[in-house]
């Protein structure tokens, strides 16, 4: 199975190399939209565009993916809330595990049902360890997977949690506090996990300032992914963009 993204996520990881993406939500977007947001996310460098919400009520995503294809090449990675979320247009899917929780649905239960479909869609398949943190306020992905986060001070919590992910044989791990949370990740916590694991670190929710998003770089995130406060404001694309990519290289 072709491994394209996910070589090279590892080769920016060796480099130290940060990676920005911008998160697209199916439900929130029109043509015109997609447009803009193709546009802003070329000239800014964005380097992948994540495609998915915890709860994807429109029916359009194989258009959503397709539309962004024709007005750019970013690689388009699909980040699914439901098992019906695949698209075959996409370059890539996350196949989420939801290591923080304890529902057997979302651990395993939902992978077996979907596997077939997932692996007659040709995607390049990112096994990913999903880890929700409490983002200071119940989010969609909290309520819809009937799962507590994980305590936003647990830091050890956090760090056993995507150890055992990788040793599980996840080859990425996604700390998400949820799309919109009052409250990103603590940079102690990112710190704290990425100190411990060698896959790469994608971390999301809530982030809203570059700032945010440059700290949680120099924490040990490898990937960062904003949805919500580029939605309010497409301008933040190239701040954003910005701000990650002035993280230095470890090797110049
Ligand atoms: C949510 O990590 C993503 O799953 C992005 O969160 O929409 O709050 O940026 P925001």
């Amino acid at each position: 199975m072709k491994q394209i993204i996910y070589e090279s996520l590892l080769t920016k990881k060796r480099k130290g190399q940060k990676s920005f993406a911008v998160l697209i939500d199916p439900d929130n977007v029109n043509a015109k939209r997609l447009e803009e947001l193709a546009r802003l996310a070329v000239s800014a460098e964005v380097d992948y565009l994540l495609v998915g919400g915890s709860l994807v009520i429109s029916n359009h995503l194989d258009e959503v993916v397709q539309h962004i294809r024709s007005h750019c090449s970013i690689p388009v990675i699909l980040f699914p809330g439901t098992p019906s979320q695949v698209s075959r247009y996409a370059d890539g899917l996350l196949y989420l595990s939801l290591i923080s929780g304890r529902n057997p649905e979302l651990l395993i239960g939902q992978h077996v049902i979907s596997a077939p479909a997932v692996r007659s869609s040709g995607l390049e398949i990112i096994s990913t360890g999903y880890m929700v943190i409490d983002g200071g306020a119940p989010t969609t992905v909290s309520y819809i997977s009937n799962a507590s986060p994980i305590p936003a001070d647990k830091n050890e919590i956090a760090l056993c949690t995507a150890m055992a992910g990788e040793m599980l044989g996840m080859k990425l791990i996604y700390m998400d506090a949820g799309s919109g949370a009052r409250h990103a990740i603590s940079e102690e916590m990112i710190a704290a996990v990425a100190s411990h694991i060698e896959v790469p670190l994608v971390v999301g929710g809530g982030i809203r300032e570059p700032e945010k998003a440059y700290l949680n770089c120099k924490a040990g995130a490898d990937v960062i992914v904003v949805g919500n406060a580029i939605e309010k404001d497409a301008s933040l694309i190239r701040e954003m963009s910005a701000a990650v990519h002035s993280v230095p290289l470890l090797h110049p």
